[in-house]
């Protein structure tokens, strides 16, 4: 199964590492045949190389739109070498083999990426390069593919270790990445131009990252893991610089997301805010009137919790910060930037990794969200819903007072971020109980509570911190119970979407305990 290497076609768009691969092919006695740009640079460095238009009897033609596409060079990746009927084609038609062909393609994810416009966008859709890399890789029990310059170097082990030529098992191997890249490649087409023609609906539409990191495990340690890429540079933790500490874990990277995306919620200019997650929940979110009193104030919500947490911040991270922080065992922390005198404090903790993104999340930014179910998964829009003052209806006799109106909408926006059923209890702009996850809402309601009611104990307080506090809900209460449960926990004012059958039952409910009540008529499940 050893396929010999005469002859290699080369063209590049990324010319990392090109001229030391091909000396080392030349110095194997291959042959080099290139495109236009990748025969200059190969010309360049003094090697011999032939041009594609002398297989192709065509020069390169139409602003390079047409230079491969031709049987000279698609009868020499398809032929097979040892069908007679094949190999007499290529003798009639003086068509000459090719057993090895390193393509990487015209950047089309970097050039939307930093937005170009529609037509440079179609220009840098590759047309000539897929299809050589789909021949070449159909072909490979005689031809070898090479798709990306990370492959050099075992292309060149292999060669080495098989005497100039290289195994079935290589080359298969190289085959399904080639396939793994030209698919990605159309999905990054066919994604951006949903895009560009304005149609977000997840139709008709394929899907696929490129590989960002090999994790070492997944959610369990006998599970195998990766981190994929979608393409997209908006700020978050794939596209984060880590400072320091150990290679991020797939719960790492999930419960980094899920603070960074929640944070983002509060705008700097509205002050400093602090998350932080654990198991993808958030066990204390607060503002404060600085970053590191945000921090100990989201600390305070759930201490015994916040103990190996993942922390993300809406500011750059100050000394001050970086030294409460450091006061507990923490995963990671994200931050749009960092203070160097924070890098440098982190930089003792060598557990802690630090995370900074350039800038915070849109919250209100469309895009997809997907969920694996057996057999496929389900797509739907990202739930960008944002909702003001101006949508919240007031339901109950007595209004929210302004403060309390204030907490409502930050309570609402943790709502979001806090699996379902959600309940969040707010006093003063930081979180005092979060109910995540239950399968009923009165249960959300009441283990919040009673969270809260530990934690009184822990910080020495007289009474629960829920008592005098506000309560979202991330959707309607289906009875009255949940809504007296955080009543008789102190609640003072509630916001939930509304639209229950027993809407009426519930306002009446919260009339006869005092408490105001608005709707925002917008729901937000999470699972
Ligand atoms: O415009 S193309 O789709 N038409 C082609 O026939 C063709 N053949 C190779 N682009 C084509 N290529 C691409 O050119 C390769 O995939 C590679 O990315 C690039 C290398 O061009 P150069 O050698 O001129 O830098």
């Amino acid at each position: 199964d050893l396929a010999p290497l005469k002859r290699a076609l080369i063209s590049v768009s990324d010319k990392t590492g090109l001229i030391d691969l091909a000396k080392a092919l030349a110095a194997r006695k291959v042959e080099l045949v290139s495109t236009g740009g990748t025969a200059r640079a190969l010309r360049e460095a003094g090697l011999a190389v032939q041009d594609v238009s002398e297989l192709t009897g065509f020069p390169e033609m139409m602003d390079g739109r047409v230079k491969t596409l031709h049987p000279g060079v698609h009868g020499g990746l398809l032929a097979l070498r040892n069908d007679e009927a094949h190999v007499g084609a290529m003798v009639a038609h003086g068509i000459k083999a090719i057993d090895l062909l390193v393509v990487n393609l015209y950047p089309f994810e970097a050039t939307v990426a930093r937005g170009a416009d529609y037509a440079e966008a179609i220009e840098n859709i590759d047309i000539g390069g897929p299809a050589m890399i789909r021949a070449a890789a159909k072909n490979h029990d005689f031809v070898t593919v090479v798709t990306d310059p990370e492959d050099y170097m075992p292309l060149l082990s292999e060669l080495d270790a098989q005497d100039g030529k290289t195994r079935l098992t290589f080359r298969r191997k190289q085959a399904q990445r080639a396939y793994a890249r030209t698919a990605a490649y159309d999905a990054a087409v066919s994604t951006w131009m949903a895009g560009a023609i304005d149609d977000a609906a997840p139709r008709r539409r394929a899907f696929a990252g490129t590989l960002a990191q090999t994790l070492r495990y997944g959610e369990n340690p006998h599970q195998g893991a990766a981190f994929y890429r979608d393409g997209s540079d908006r700020p978050g933790v794939a596209s984060a610089t880590q400072h320091q500490g150990k290679e991020l874990s797939y719960n790492n990277i999930n419960d980094t997301d899920a603070a960074f995306e929640l944070v983002s919620e509060f705008l700097p200019s509205d002050g400093p805010a602090c998350a932080i997650i654990k198991h993808a929940n958030p066990c204390g979110v607060a503002r404060g009137a600085t970053l590191a009193e945000a921090y100990s104030r989201a600390y305070d919500c759930d201490r015994t919790s916040a103990f190996g947490g993942i922390i993300a911040l809406n500011m750059k991270l100050d000394l001050d910060t970086a030294r409460a922080i450091t006061g507990i065992f923490t995963e990671v922390v994200i931050a749009p930037a960092a203070d160097q005198a924070a890098i440098d404090h982190f930089a003792t903790k060598k557990n802690l990794r630090l995370l900074t993104t350039k800038g915070l999340a849109n919250p209100g930014l469309g895009g997809l969200a997907f969920k694996q179910v057996s057999g496929g998964f389900l797509v739907q829009d990202r739930d960008n819903g944002m909702i003001g003052l101006n949508d919240l209806k007031v339901v109950t006799k007595r209004a929210p007072t302004d403060a309390e109106l204030a907490d409502l909408l930050f309570a609402w926006k943790v709502a979001k971020h806090v699996k379902s059923n959600a309940i969040v209890y707010v006093k003063d702009g930081a979180t005092v109980g979060v109910g995540a996850g239950q399968m009923s809402r009165v249960d959300s309601t009441r283990i919040a509570a009673r969270k809260a009611q530990d934690m009184a104990e822990v910080l020495g307080l007289d009474a629960a911190p829920t008592k005098g506090s506000v309560v979202a809900s991330d959707a309607f209460f289906p009875f009255a119970d949940g809504l007296l449960s955080a009543a008789a926990a102190g609640a003072r004012a509630i916001i939930q979407p509304g639209g229950s059958m027993r809407d009426d039952e519930v306002i009446a409910a919260a009339d006869e305990a005092g408490l105001a009540m608005v709707f925002t008529g917008q729901r937000h499940f999470r699972h």
